[in-house]
């Protein structure tokens, strides 16, 4: 089955008010229009609003970086689904490695997040990776998994077929350092078997499963044509609109 490719740009702790506009509207331009590729923005929270304007009636569409899984109530500095939707998004990333490690986000953490969100009708973006020494210790593929079923737990399989992972080896996050496409490849393939144990194949093959760790225009080519490789979940090069754009332009 043929899954439609996702490129996301995770705009971590970057902007400012003006530069996130004129980024959201340099991509926008150049996205164009009927793009066979799905491009997403997800700014900071407090740009959320910049950039749904910057992007309302175009293809570009926007998700947030993290949610609070509960409804409206004394939870200070948090956002729920609900009002990630009423500024315009559509996604929202989950369970990042940078969450997971500096903010002590669990699986089951992100599980409760997982739910709130699809509850919200926003697409979750679930992340997971191993880091460098379990990756040493050939630890990555039960690291994977612990996190997968862990993130995922209690969701059926008619909602399963609606969310997207994304694989990140921590080794590779922001460190210039991207995996081969032949590591990527091997993790995606597990990946989606692992989905279709948990699932089944039919709801596995719609699941897209993006790469993310340091990808940039010089390497997005070879791993965006693997066959279990759907998109990108981009950091640093999605701060600038030549590189992000051309990490579009490489999609197969
Ligand atoms: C991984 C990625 C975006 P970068 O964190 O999620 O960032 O592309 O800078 O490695």
């Amino acid at each position: 089955m043929s899954r439609r490719i996702l490129i996301a740009g995770n705009w971590k702790m970057n902007m400012r008010a003006a530069s996130a506009a004129s980024l959201a509207k340099g991509i926008v331009d150049a996205v164009g229009k009927n793009s066979p590729v799905e491009v997403v923005l997800c700014p900071p929270a407090a740009y959320l609003h910049t950039v749904s304007e910057a992007t309302a009636g175009t293809s570009v569409e926007v998700g947030g970086q993290n949610l609070y899984p509960a409804d409206d109530g004394a939870f200070t500095g948090e956002l729920n689904a609900a009002m990630l939707t009423d500024v315009g998004c559509r996604y929202v990333i989950l369970g990042h490695s940078e969450r997971r490690q500096l903010m002590g986000e669990t699986d089951a953490c992100v599980s409760k997040k997982l739910h709130a969100a699809m509850a919200g009708n926003l697409v979750p973006i679930v992340c997971v990776g191993e880091t460098l020494e379990q990756r040493e210790a050939e630890e990555t593929e039960a690291v994977i998994e612990k996190q997968i079923r862990g993130s995922l737990e209690g969701l059926d399989e008619v909602r399963a077929a609606g969310i997207v992972i994304a694989y990140e080896p921590v080794w590779a996050i922001g460190t210039g350092k991207t995996a081969s496409k032949e590591q990527a490849e091997a993790v995606h393939a597990f990946i989606r078997g692992l989905l279709a144990d948990m699932f089944s194949p039919g709801v596995a093959e719609q699941i897209r499963i993006q790469y993310g760790g340091s990808v940039k225009p010089g390497n997005a080519a070879e791993l965006l044509a693997e066959p279990n490789i759907d998109g990108a979940l981009v950091g640093g090069a999605s701060l600038k609109v030549e590189y992000f754009a051309g990490i579009i332009a490489a999609a197969p």
